[in-house]
């Protein structure tokens, strides 16, 4: 699962994407080729688990970031060029998060609506022209075969059209399970989940109407500021509580920006627990308890028999595993279980 960050140049893009990943590449110097790392994906809840274990090690669930070069529109050959490269890879991610420049950082006076509405019409545009494209070719194969190859794809494609030309993206459409079927080949940019990023300069708020236009171009919004997040990053736990208390601010924003990616490409966390390792699992939700199983190891999907299963509040309420035991909070689940996110499970296979 991958997740783009997007925008227009000079937002902030390497430098968030540096924080996420522990990479150290140059900001404030574009580029033209995307680069891909992991990141942790940021749990209290195993934070808490590895309290009550204690093991050896703890491992986060993870997911991928890649980090696309800004791209700024405009006329001429050099744009185009720039858009071009921009949407292909664009196509290839699973979500996007847009960062939005609010700071002036000596690009000028920031305009963030503006670039939100940029952005927007260019993934609009593209989408648009593979419509019209497929609506063509359907016209062409129909006046030559005298039939169609899918007689779903012609309205459906009609549909998306409409939506495309009043500048909405295809995300807001509810689709048939047909429709959804259909549509999946063509990558469409706006059928992917956005969030959005206003990196702002460090202690400053995004005012009302900017939330709103953000919360109408993506399904979450986040506000931040990368480079106050870079730098708590080279700091220990201690220095950071302070500098975010000398600050005035609760708690870093960038945990919560990487819990809405996740939560935006429809992931969730079950746990696995014990002295050795306490670790969190992604599973797409709605997974059933062998496909969780499979996660950690194949042989444990092919081999499943059951799967002990406790809530992570139930553990929490009990306060240890035992109590959680005793009070009838460990459940056992069959193949047919839809694992919930927080679940911790043990899984009994026989291979
Ligand atoms: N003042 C201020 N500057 C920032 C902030 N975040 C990033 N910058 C600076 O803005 C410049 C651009 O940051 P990058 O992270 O390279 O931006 P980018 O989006 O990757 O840019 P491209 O790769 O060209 O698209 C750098 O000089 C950063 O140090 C911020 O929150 N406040
Ligand atoms: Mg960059």
């Amino acid at each position: 699962m991958q997740v783009g960050l997007i925008g227009l140049k000079f937002t902030g893009k390497t430098t968030l994407h540096n924080v996420i990943t522990g990479a150290n590449r140059p900001t404030g110097q574009g580029g033209v080729d995307p680069h891909l790392a992991v990141g942790q994906v940021p749990d209290a809840r195993l934070d808490r688990l590895t309290t009550m274990f204690k093991p050896k090690r703890t491992v986060y669930a993870a997911i991928s970031w890649v980090d696309i070069p800004g791209f700024q529109g405009g006329v001429g050959a050099d744009g185009a060029r720039e858009a071009v490269r921009f949407l292909e890879h664009g196509r290839k991610v699973d979500a996007m998060a847009q960062v939005v420049r609010c700071f002036d950082g000596g690009y000028g006076t920031p305009d963030p609506v503006g670039e939100m509405e940029n952005l927007a019409l260019e993934l609009v545009l593209a989408d648009l022209q593979i419509v019209e494209n497929r609506l063509e070719r359907i016209t062409k194969d129909k006046a030559r075969l005298g039939k169609v190859a899918n007689p779903l794809e012609g309205p459906l494609m009609e549909r998306y059209r409409a939506q495309l030309e009043a500048g909405r993206p295809l995300r807001e459409l509810t689709l048939s399970v047909d429709d959804a079927k259909l549509s999946v080949g063509y990558a469409f940019l706006t059928s992917k989940p956005m969030i959005i990023v206003l990196n702002h300069e460090e202690g400053v708020e995004p005012e009302a109407a900017l939330l709103t236009a953000a919360g109408q171009a993506g399904a979450a919004v986040v506000s931040l500021c990368a480079r106050m997040e870079s730098e708590l990053a080279g700091l220990s736990a201690e220095d950071a509580a302070e500098f975010l208390a000398d600050l005035g601010v609760a708690e870093p924003a960038l945990p919560s920006m990487i819990r809405a990616a996740y939560s935006a490409l429809e992931l969730q966390s079950f746990f696995t627990v014990g002295p050795d390792e306490c670790r969190a699992w992604t599973v797409r939700r709605g997974s059933t308890a062998p496909v969780a199983a499979g996660v950690i190891h194949s042989d444990l999907q092919r081999g499943f028999i059951r799967a002990e299963v406790t809530a992570y509040e139930d553990l929490i309420a009990a306060g240890d595993m035992s109590a959680a035991k005793a009070a009838n909070k460990v459940r056992l689940e069959g193949k047919a279980y839809v694992v919930q996110d927080g679940d911790i499970l043990e899984i009994r296979f026989s291979v």
